[in-house]
């Protein structure tokens, strides 16, 4: 990513949520392409479809992780010494090949009105959780990208309720570590991916697509789970409190929903 530093010494990003529309002349950019996310996901105009089920692999507890603030968001990776053959990787769900995971990283909202990238109904949740996946027939991530089925991506509804979500609270827990951008911590806390998944992973949208930051790649399968997960106000206020590339408040870091330009959107309804 394009970054400079300005007159007063902050490093300023090259695009900002501020002004989503000017992302398409940034040099490189795909964002103003045809195949753009994310989307508003009218249910009764999708097309139903019966894919098999996901299967999800090493999706267990992991006791350490790394956590960045990025200035756009914080992005969770897995430790440096993560043995190959515990790396959660994911396959079925009417993916052909096996996606290993690589991050994830989240899109809130200033207040729990808005912040999520994908809307059902033009309705937004007030967070979403974004589990990148590559395609390991491309050998690296950064091979997969120039593909477009390069990247698998699990969109997870976060919507706000009374209790803590207990196996959130370990995202959260680092979060005062890494307030300001480039910041970044080791997260010794116990992170159960399976547990950051609804608990009903069956129904589910599908659609081709892309990154929702420039370059806006077209390189993304994505899945959309229609079931939310769970967390409490105080939990997502947390995210609040960071501070973006700026150095202003990082919330609303959720790109505007794109045309759908004649793509098919798939449901798998049960
Ligand atoms: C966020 O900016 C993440 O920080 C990026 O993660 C991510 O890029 C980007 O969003 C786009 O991802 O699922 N929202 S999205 O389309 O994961 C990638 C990192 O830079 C490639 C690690
Ligand atoms: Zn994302």
């Amino acid at each position: 990513m394009f970054e400079h530093w300005s007159k007063s010494g902050w490093k300023s990003p090259s695009w900002s949520y501020k002004d989503p529309a000017a992302w398409a002349s940034l040099p490189g950019s795909f964002c103003g392409g045809d195949q753009q996310s994310p989307i508003d996901i009218v249910p009764k105009s999708s097309v139903t479809k019966a894919y098999p089920k996901f299967t999800f692999h090493n999706y267990g507890n992991f006791d350490k992780m790394k956590i960045m603030n990025n200035g756009h968001t914080v992005v969770y990776n897995l430790a440096a010494n993560t043995p190959a053959d515990r790396i959660p990787y994911i396959t079925g769900g009417g993916l052909n090949d096996k996606y290993q995971f690589h991050s994830f990283h989240l899109h809130w909202g200033s207040d729990s009105s808005k912040g999520s990238e994908h809307l059902i109904k033009s309705k937004s949740y007030p967070a979403e959780l974004h589990m990148v996946h590559y395609n390991t027939k491309y050998g690296t991530f950064e091979d997969a990208t120039t593909h477009s089925d390069g990247l698998a991506v699990l969109g997870i509804f976060i919507k706000v309720g009374l209790a803590d979500n207990e196996f959130f609270q370990p995202l959260v827990d680092e979060i005062s570590n890494v307030l300001l951008n480039q910041d970044e911590t080791t997260l010794n806390r116990i992170v159960s991916f399976q547990n950051l998944l609804p608990q009903k992973t069956t129904s589910f949208f599908r659609y081709s697509g892309s990154l929702t930051t420039p370059n806006c790649n077209e390189i993304v399968i994505w899945t959309v789970f229609e079931n939310p997960i769970k967390v409490s106000e105080r939990q997502l206020n947390m995210f609040r409190n960071l501070n973006d590339a700026a150095n202003q408040q990082l919330v609303n870091n959720y790109r505007p929903a794109q045309q759908v330009k004649g793509r098919i959107i798939y449901y798998r309804r049960y």
